[in-house]
């Protein structure tokens, strides 16, 4: 009975979404914070910058100096793309191919995971700058599918 309790919990334990992890290997103990990118799970929400949607969590807040990388969980491919200068969502798509291929290493710059199939993780993204930022997807922008990034 003990022994099934423990393993139930490291199963939910290593389900949790959006945690934060360091990297295997060490390397100072860099914080990386993973943003789940799955259109079918993750439903549209208010945030400060308009309707979200499509990723978790739909504000993802972090410090100066830490990581964050994009998940796809879901089963088919999305993209995470900076919308570089954006306080608000924009109506429409802000975006144009070049979305779809995989650009930048800091997230105060342009940036883009590039299309990223199933299952698929992005370039981690240096959190240089302390700001706000959004992103969303090449394919769903309009899903909704966008979300924010506030690093402190
Ligand atoms: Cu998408």
């Amino acid at each position: 009975m003990r022994t099934k309790l423990c393993i139930a919990f490291l199963l939910l334990t290593a389900c949790t979404n959006g945690g934060t992890m360091t990297p295997a290997g060490g390397g100072g103990g860099a914080q990386i914070q993973t943003i789940d990118v799955n259109l079918t799970l993750n439903p549209s929400s208010q945030t400060p910058a308009g309707n979200a949607g499509g990723y978790s969590p739909a504000v993802t807040n972090v410090a100066v100096g830490t990581f964050v990388r994009f998940v796809n969980s879901d089963g088919f491919a999305h993209t995470a793309t900076a919308i570089p200068g954006a306080t608000t969502f924009p109506a429409g798509s802000p975006y144009s191919s070049s979305a779809q291929t995989q650009s930048g290493t800091a997230i105060s710059q342009s940036w883009s995971s590039g299309t990223l199939p199933a299952g698929a993780s992005s370039q981690t993204l240096l959190v240089d700058k302390a700001g706000t930022y959004l992103f969303g997807c090449f394919y769903h922008y309009g899903g909704p599918m966008r979300a924010e990034i506030v690093a402190h």
